[in-house]
């Protein structure tokens, strides 16, 4: 299987996160990549490619402009003279009241992001804007080539990056920016099999009756991102009924997740699409240090096969999963059962 690499991955490397207040070690870090491309290096059959430096992704498609430029521009100043060679900016202030203004650098940051889990760092936009990169060249060549299935290898992940704010890790949406690449081409399909619901890319499609989104995921009355996720939303305007969610129990394991999974391949089959794109977060696992799921790393190899039988082309995209002894293995369990 083609791997499709994110070259400046290693540019945003967080070391600390702000959970709850508390200042804590941060979980989403460059040696989650290192860890899933040693597993896939050892377990054999891939071949990795770093996307050409001509590929264009198309960010504005999914995400507002202003945003695009505040990453791009907040990553270079906090890289600039007199800071330090690891500065973390983090928002302190969050939009208030009916017509929120923000003017200055201090309320631009609040105003693009919604948490205090997604710092900006001065390699921040590099990497993101290499992350989305690899994402577009992956659904050009499934596009455009004969692939069944493409994968691609990336960090910071994409799937809680709203049109207009990071949040959860994310910065850019790197599935929403592929299935806007795909969607030219025809109806989609993104199934999202994080255990944190996918806020970013229901919401970026919410509207649209050419994208189906589902996604598998925590409760979120008691798992982040806590304000999105619930079955009842549906979608809205010409996209109602083009938005799926499954949300389980927390500790939930196989039995639950073999049913939801079920469900969600009868909504996809009905869709038709095209083409279909999988956000593969890997900390549903049991061993996972903040999912709160039962997954064995087995049941992966069962998740991919399970989803082989939509024969369709299929673009993979890595998002999270927190583990670094389990990442890898059961990244290659999943590709191994996909690829069948
Ligand atoms: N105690 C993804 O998996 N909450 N993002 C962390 C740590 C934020 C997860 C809580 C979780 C964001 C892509
Ligand atoms: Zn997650």
């Amino acid at each position: 299987m083609r791997v499709i690499t994110n070259p400046r991955q290693a540019d945003h490397a967080p070391t600390v996160e702000v959970d709850g207040g508390e200042v804590i070690p941060a979980y989403e870090v460059p040696l989650r990549y290192a860890a899933i491309r040693t597993a896939l290096a050892t377990a054999g059959g891939f071949t990795f490619e770093e996307p050409p430096a001509t590929t264009e992704p198309p960010l504005t498609a999914v995400h507002q402009a202003d945003y695009v430029a505040y990453l791009q521009q907040a990553s270079a100043e906090a890289g600039g003279a007199g800071n330090g060679p690891m500065p973390h900016r983090w928002p302190s202030v969050f939009p208030f009241g009916p017509h929120p203004r923000a003017l200055g650098p201090r309320a631009l940051r609040g105003r693009f992001c919604y948490d205090t889990y997604t710092p900006i760092l001065p390699g921040t936009y590099s990497a993101a804007f290499a992350g989305a990169t690899a994402a577009s060249y992956a659904a050009h060549l499934l596009a455009c080539s004969q692939e069944r299935n493409v994968y691609v290898l990336t960090r910071p992940p994409g799937h809680h990056a709203e049109a207009d704010r990071c949040g959860g890790y994310c910065y850019f949406n790197n599935a929403a920016v592929a299935a806007a690449i795909l969607a030219r081409f025809g109806p989609v399909a993104i199934l999202d099999v994080d255990v944190h619901h996918g806020n970013g890319t229901q919401h970026i499609f919410y509207e649209q009756p050419n994208v189906l989104t589902v996604s598998i995921h925590g409760d979120p009355r008691g798992l982040y991102p806590f304000f999105s996720g619930y079955a009842d939303e549906t979608g809205t305007g010409r996209g109602l009924g083009t938005n799926l969610n499954l949300p389980l129990p927390l500790g939930s394991g196989v039995p639950e997740y073999r049913d939801a999974l079920a469900q969600a391949l009868v909504a996809i089959e009905r869709f038709r699409p095209e083409f279909f794109i999988v956000a593969l977060g890997t900390d549903a696992h049991e061993s996972d240090p903040i999912g709160g799921m039962h997954l064995p790393t087995t049941y992966f190899r069962e998740m991919g096969a399970n989803l082989r039988h939509l024969q369709r082309p299929t673009l993979i995209v890595q998002e999270g999963g927190y583990n670094l002894e389990v990442v890898g293995p059961c990244v290659v369990e999943f590709l191994r059962g996909i690829e069948g």
